[in-house]
């Protein structure tokens, strides 16, 4: 069905900037606290009740860099890494507050410092030769996903090259991966049934482990680590809702800018939210991943946009409140990046 599958890539482009514009207010890195999970739910009330005029909310560096990644596949019709970079520097320089990881400038100025002559050594430089591991590859990948869908392998050669114009480090590669699988999966998914929690997680699993193999050396304490926190994931699935506190869900899986803190996280909120969930008041399973996903606190604005992409790709433009639409910044232009990217995709 191809209007349905029109709409998951609107929804998927949509969902990242909805999670990014919405959760962008509570980013402080703390835990929300009963009063502030008060002002979510409200908040969410409003900006999805009878339209009321009030300044747009604002997105950040998440949607800022999704938007231009997506712009240069599309300009392109292929993946050009020297267009992508110039597009992400361009950008910053023209916004440079939009909240962008404290480490990820430096790649910008050296990449606008030697006029886009090397693209790769300012990423591998990072943090001592190590590279970057926050989420920020995983937060911008969502374009990739729609433009490699009928592709797999195409897929994961497009992540692992666009995430290593800024983040080299493995953990940080393998979280844009799982997160761009994640939405290959859910484009896939017919939204009118229901999900098959175990199901998705095993297919996850599936295929990290050969992405995974190749890790000894890296001298990480666990040798495969998304595959263990996708172990977790599932054992929490399987918990009774009244015992999984919120507490328990960022103890076990995180909510920092780490990837390997965040992205399992997203699709963890993602697959929870098929059902109600205690103290998130909707009927909308898209709101309630989103809202759900911002709830958990640390870091918000990407969590949200993750699980956004995530759901939007699964339930599709319609599950997307239009009002609330009205009040995210530049959500038309999202809207026209998914249109595109489909036609590049698949009507093509
Ligand atoms: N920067 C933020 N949030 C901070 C608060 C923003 C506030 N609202 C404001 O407006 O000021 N958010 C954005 O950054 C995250 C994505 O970051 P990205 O692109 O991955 O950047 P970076 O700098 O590469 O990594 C982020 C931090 O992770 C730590 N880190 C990464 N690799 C490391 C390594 N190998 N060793 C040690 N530390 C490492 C560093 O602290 C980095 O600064 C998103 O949340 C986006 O919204
Ligand atoms: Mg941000
Ligand atoms: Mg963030």
């Amino acid at each position: 069905d191809l209007s349905l599958l029109k709409s998951k890539f609107r929804g998927s482009m949509l969902g990242a900037l909805v999670g990014d514009c919405t959760g962008s207010p509570y980013d402080n890195g703390d835990q929300l606290t009963s009063g502030m999970k008060l002002v979510l739910q409200k908040s969410f009330d409003k900006l999805e009740g009878p339209p009321f005029k009030a300044p747009v909310v604002q997105f950040t560096d998440d949607s800022a860099m999704t938007y231009s990644l997506a712009k240069s596949l599309i300009d392109r019709k292929e993946l050009d890494v020297v267009d992508v970079a110039k597009k992400f520097v361009k950008r910053y320089y023209q916004e440079p507050n939009r909240g962008y990881g404290m480490g990820v400038v430096t790649v910008f100025q050296k990449l606008r410092g030697n006029k886009f002559t090397d693209v790769s050594s300012p990423a591998e430089e990072q943090f001592n030769g190590q590279g970057s591991w926050g989420n920020g590859g995983a937060m911008r990948v969502a374009p990739v996903a729609l433009f490699s869908y009928e592709n797999y392998d195409k897929l994961l050669d497009t992540v692992r090259r666009v995430t290593r114009i800024t983040h080299t480090h493995k953990v940080g590669i393998d979280g844009a991966i799982l997160q761009a699988t994640a939405i290959y999966q859910s484009l896939r998914l017919d939204p009118s049934q229901e999900l098959n929690v175990v199901n998705f997680i095993d297919d996850l699993t599936c295929k990290m482990d050969p992405i995974e193999k190749d890790e000894e050396g890296l001298g990480l304490s666990e040798p495969q680590p998304y595959k263990m926190q996708l172990r977790v994931m599932k054992s929490l699935m399987s918990e009774d809702d009244q015992n999984l506190s919120d507490e328990r869900v960022i103890q076990k899986l995180g909510n920092s800018v780490a990837a390997l803190y965040s992205v399992p996280t997203a699709i963890f909120c993602f697959l929870r939210a098929q059902k109600p969930i205690t103290g998130i008041q909707t009927d909308n399973p898209f709101r309630r991943a989103v809202q759900y996903a911002i709830s958990l606190g640390g870091d918000t604005d990407t969590i949200g946009s993750m699980t956004g992409a995530i759901a939007g790709a699964f339930y599709g433009e319609e599950k997307i409140n239009s009002n609330l639409l009205q009040h995210c910044e530049a959500s038309e232009e999202f809207r026209i990046l998914g249109d595109r990217l489909f036609e590049l995709s698949v009507a093509r």
